[in-house]
Order: C-alpha cells, then structure tokens, then sequence
C-alpha cells in the first residue's frame, strides 16, 4: 500500500467534504420553510457568540452553484450535506413543502451531473420548533415523527443519493442539547438528556426501515466518538467511565442490543436505568447497518484532582475527584481542542474496530479550526490547518494498515460556516468565506486536499 515517498490509499478510497444545512443554507424563511429550533436558539439574546445567527450563513441556498464548482475543485467524489427538516416539513410532521424538496432535487442533480456522490444526512440538528414545542427529543413519539420524515426523504431522493446517514452525533444533540445546553435547544435536564438519547435512537432504527423501503443507497449513522486517555492508573477508571457515557451508549445499543453495563443504575446516563426501554426497543435500534460514520476531532485527557483539591496548570475540574487535562506541548486549535493525530487510529483501532468488525467505516468529519486571515496578496496560508489534516490522514492510513475498515474520509468542512454557539468567529473550511460578500476563496489546505485526493495519497514530505 505504500511506496517509499507516499502513503497510497486503498483503491477506490473515498474522498469528501462536508457541511451542515443550518451551518451554510441561509433562507431561514425562503419557499415555505418553517422555523427550526436553531432558528429559536440563535435568536435569543446571549445564546450565540456575538449574537450571530444562520439567517444567511453561507448563503447556499441560492449559492449550491458555487459549493458545487469548488468541490469539483478538490475532486472529491462525494459530498455530505444534510436536509433540512423544516425546509420540508415545515412544522416536522404531515404537509411537506414542495420547494424544499425542489431545493434539494437541485443541489443532489447538481452534485450526480458533476459526478460527485450525495452522501445525505437526515438530521444535523435544526429539528423544526413545533416539535421542540412538543417536547422535542424527550418526546418518544418524535421516532414516529423521524420515520416519517426519513420515508419522505427516501420517496423523493432515494433514487439518487448514494448513501445516507440517519442522524448526525446523537450525543451532542442529547448531551449539549439537553444536559449541559450550550446548543439548541438549550435545556440543562440531565432526565431530558437520558429520554433523548433512547428516542434518537429510536428514531434512528425508524428511519433506517423507512430508508430500506425506498432506497437501496446503503444507511448508516454517524457518531462522535471519544478518545479518553487517563493519564495515571487512577484515573482509568473514570476515563472507561467517560466512554461508556459517550460512545457506550450509542454503539452498545445499536451493535449489541444493550445499553453499557458500567453504567447500570445511573439513572442520568444509562436510558435502561432510568427506564425508558420498553419490549422491542433493542430490535429497532439494532436495525442492520451498511456503514458506520464517525466524527472525531481531538482526544481528551483524564485525571484525578490531586489530595489539596486544586486544579494544577491545564487542569479543570470535571467531578469531586477528577480533573480533565491539557497536556504541555500539544497544539491547540481556536476550539481550544487538542491537535493529537494518533488518537484517530487509537480510535479506530481500540474503539471502533473490535465493534464494528467489518463493517465499512467513514470518517464523516474531520478537521480543525483557525484564526485564518486573507494575506494582502488574496491568499490563506493555514499551515496549521495542513499540519493537522496531513496527521491525521496519515493515522487514517496507519488504522487501514492496523485492518481497520476505513472506507472514506469527509473533511470538515467544505466552508467555513456558522459553527453553531460560536456563530462564525471559528472557520473550519477548506475554503475561506467572506461573510459580507459571501466570496469564496480556496485555502491552501484546500489545496493540498485537492492534491491528495487526485494522488489517492499523501505525500510523506
Ligand atoms: C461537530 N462539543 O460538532 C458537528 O457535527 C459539526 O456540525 C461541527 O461544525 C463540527 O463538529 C465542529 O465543531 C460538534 O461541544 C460541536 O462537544 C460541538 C461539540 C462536538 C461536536
């Protein structure tokens, strides 16, 4: 697989970009669609950094032009965005709106007659406000309301998306939605959060049946996957704790019909213990998978407060006892996350693998955010960005050669975009927008991914 100068990918390795339709589209209230609860969320005071919104964000409901010729640009064969709910069901259930869908049939011909696969998610995360205001993702009838959804998206698209992806990181959506509520729809109730997790995986085995009845594309699901690494023998505990919370309660259910037994009687982290499961749950949520999609970013770092209870240098306090930690030395981006490129393979290798066997996996995201500036010249030289997305390629490639079944590989993101409750101050893109002109400009990392995806390879140097 590898020559001396270059780490070659497997044929037929699949390259991508990815976006989110809140983080891009614009047209907050263009052709019918109904308000989303991003739509809420951004517009009340103190919620976004800045107060930013995404009732224009990158423009791509009247730009998919533009997104499209840039990716072309890259020569990726695929591109990930997501639907909109409301732009179809403006209220989240019965009546679809005909221009969202027309919406969409233009971008995903679009994308067929550039020769770049559609890889569709359902949902990444603009539930429309009249299902939050019947109580959202606590709200287990939401499965149904996701099932039917999923059958509209099917009906229409199925003919031409070339795979989907149900539901997009269910733990921030239970986790930060629900629990902590930095994101939409704000809430802080951990007995919200443990319903949320449950139904979206509900609604998630739904859609995967509405999805089989009307498309043969393959179905999977992505999640955001922790890397937890204790940094004494104390705290390994606590870091297998940390997984359990996170990535136990999405892959234990939908791979061995069961939630993670380290978590039994913890009612606000375990939906068995806090009763939610009911006769034939684990069936649905089981529902045969083609793929598995993981986002991942940077990995954490666990420790045990020491004895005096003072958080040292790079530590905060996380529990009565335990701490998380940034370690000296390591780069971190303007997320303040950790740039560690290892900890993808420690991923695929220790987490997902002995999971998913061989299922194909897809890395759905990944990628890193910078104080990018335009040189007066009219370039964008993130080298840190490049420095990033060239480690964790090459870990990418060390997971394949560890036999991991790594399919494909989605940089996040095509543009920089409205990055949810930091509004647009963090720019994850391949390709820089000046958000009062709405001009896109290719990054170098843009660049360099475009070399990479036309080589099938990276270049060691
Ligand atoms: C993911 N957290 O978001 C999302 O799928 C993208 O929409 C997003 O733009 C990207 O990663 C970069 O942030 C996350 O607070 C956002 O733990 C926040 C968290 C995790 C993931």
């Amino acid at each position: 697989m590898s020559t001396d100068d270059q780490l070659r990918f497997p044929d037929g390795f699949l390259w991508g970009a990815a976006t989110a339709a809140y983080q891009i589209e614009g047209g907050a209230d263009a052709e019918g669609k109904g308000p989303s609860i991003w739509d809420t969320f951004s517009h009340t005071p103190g919620k976004v950094f800045h107060g930013d919104n995404g009732d224009v964000a990158c423009d791509s409901f009247h730009r998919y032009g533009e997104d499209i010729a840039l990716l072309k640009r890259l020569g990726v064969g695929s591109y990930r965005l997501s639907l909109s709910w409301p732009r179809i069901q403006p209220t989240g259930r019965g009546e679809v709106n005909a221009k969202g869908l027309d919406y969409y049939n233009r971008v995903i011909d679009g994308l067929v007659e550039a020769g770049i696969e559609p890889s569709v998610t359902l949902y990444h995360w603009d539930l429309p406000q009249a299902l939050q205001d019947a109580g959202g993702w606590a709200n287990r009838d939401i499965a149904d309301w996701f099932g039917e959804f999923a059958a509209i998206a099917g009906e229409a698209f199925g003919d031409r998306v070339s795979r989907w992806i149900t539901l997009n990181e269910p733990w921030v959506v239970a986790h930060v939605g629900y629990r902590d509520g930095r994101h939409a729809p704000g809430i802080q109730d951990p007995a919200l959060a443990v319903a949320a997790n449950h139904h979206l995986l509900l609604a998630h085995g739904n859609a995967v049946s509405a999805l089989r009845a009307s498309s043969a594309a393959p179905v999977g699901i992505t999640l955001n996957l922790t890397v937890e690494r204790p940094v004494t023998p104390e705290a390994a505990a606590h870091a297998a704790v940390l997984e359990a919370r996170q990535n136990g309660v999405y892959l234990d259910p939908i791979f061995h019909g069961r939630y993670p037994e380290l978590l039994d009687g913890d009612a606000s982290f375990s939906p068995a213990a806090a009763g939610h499961v009911r006769d034939g749950d684990f069936e649905i949520i089981g529902a045969p998978l083609d793929f598995l999609g993981v986002n991942f970013y940077a990995p954490h770092y666990v420790g045990m407060l020491h004895a005096d209870g003072e958080p040292r240098r790079g530590e905060t306090v996380t529990g009565p006892d335990t701490v998380s930690i940034q370690p000296d030395g390591l780069p971190i981006t303007a997320m303040n996350w950790l740039v560690e490129p290892g900890s993808i393979r420690e991923l695929l290798t220790r987490i997902v693998a002995p999971v998913t066997g061989a299922l194909p996996v897809y890395i759905t995201e990944n990628g890193s955010s910078w104080h990018d500036y335009v040189t007066q010249d009219g370039q964008v030289n993130d080298l840190e960005r490049i420095a990033y997305l060239r480690g964790h390629l090459a870990a990418v490639h060390g997971a394949i050669a560890d036999g991991v079944p790594v399919k494909g590989y989605f940089a996040w993101s095509l543009l920089d975009n409205f990055e949810w409750a930091e509004g647009y101050a963090k720019r994850f893109g391949l390709v820089y927008v000046d958000f009062a002109t709405q001009e896109r400009l290719l990054k170098r990392s843009g660049e360099v991914y475009a070399s990479i995806v036309a080589a099938n390879a990276l270049p060691k140097a």
